[in-house]
């Protein structure tokens, strides 16, 4: 009997069998955009049954607010379901197994701070993907908070007058500098319909206005981190996410860290985990029987 871990992000569900701490299966499907939560626990569950009709144990890393078992989007725009939707009672009935589950960026923070050695135990992880988030582990604690809401730098106000946020705020990092606002803010200033990586593709070759798009992307995103950096004192940064995993993309905010007064300044590393962070988080989670 299997241990089944699963990442439901806003654009894809990855599930996968894990052994010894190593992902031995995994499959991938398209993430239900419905607006309800049992669209979701339907689209698990069957790829659960892919690899085992009975789980020993399932680990569930989401993105959203997860609090009490329920789920609930921060900005319903990285993924719209009901609020305080009881993903782990849905689960429990669809799978049979009661999941342990965590925000998909918390989790994957946890997996980072198990990849590190030494001292250094203070960090955030942070994923640039449809949306930002980032979870937070000091001294060695993954922080989820009591509401389930530690970590959700995303929602950090860069500029007052800036995009409206699902959220119900102006101007939050996740409306300039995610996948999916990178590609709505070069979609809007070309007139032509983009997705991310062709900004980034665009921007490589010389577009101006995909080139303006990244800068802001990654000044927002430097501001964030300068932010985090003074009111945690973290020691370092891992960053993931399918924006965040681009090598331009990371040499670019590590350049801007750099103009930064040195007080802000940490290092800026990919996440070990990589794309698997949070799979590996949660399972990891599984083991440490977090929660
Ligand atoms: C949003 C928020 C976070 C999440 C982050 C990254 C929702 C639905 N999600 O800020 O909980 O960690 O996006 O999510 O409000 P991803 O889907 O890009 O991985
Ligand atoms: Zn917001």
């Amino acid at each position: 009997e299997p241990t089944v871990v699963v990442d439901i992000g806003g654009t894809k569900i990855a599930v996968a069998r894990v052994e010894n701490g190593a992902i031995s299966e995994r499959h991938q499907i398209a993430t239900p955009r419905t607006g309800h939560g049992s669209d979701l626990t339907d689209a698990v569950a069957a790829t659960v049954r892919k690899i085992t009709a009975q789980p020993a144990r399932l680990g569930v890393a989401t993105t959203g607010i997860v609090a009490d078992g329920c789920l609930t989007a921060l900005n319903p725009g990285t993924l719209p379901v009901e609020n305080n939707y009881p993903i782990v009672a849905a689960l429990r009935r669809r799978v049979g197994v009661a999941p342990l589950a965590v925000n998909d960026a918390q989790a994957a923070a946890f997996h980072e701070s198990r990849s590190m050695s030494g001292t250094a135990k203070r960090l955030a992880f942070i994923t640039v993907s449809t949306g930002i988030g980032a979870g937070i582990v000091l001294d060695g604690q993954l922080q989820t908070g009591h509401h389930g809401l530690a970590g959700h730098a995303g929602h950090i106000t860069v500029d007052w007058s800036g995009p409206l946020c699902g959220c119900g705020r102006r101007g939050c990092v996740e409306m300039i500098a995610s996948g999916t606002a990178i590609a709505k803010r070069a979609s809007d200033v070309t007139g032509r319909d983009m997705s991310a990586p062709a900004v980034f593709a665009a921007a490589y070759q010389g577009d101006e206005q995909c080139g303006k798009v990244i800068e802001d992307a990654v000044s927002a995103l430097a501001a964030m981190i300068a932010d985090l950096v003074a009111s945690l004192d973290l020691d370092v940064i891992r960053l993931g996410g399918g924006v965040g995993l681009v090598p331009t993309f990371l040499n670019r905010l590590r350049d801007t860290m750099e103009r930064l007064p040195p007080v802000y300044r940490r290092p800026i590393e990919p996440a070990r985990g990589g794309a698997e962070a949070s799979l590996l988080g949660v399972a990891a989670l599984l083991d440490e029987k977090f929660l």
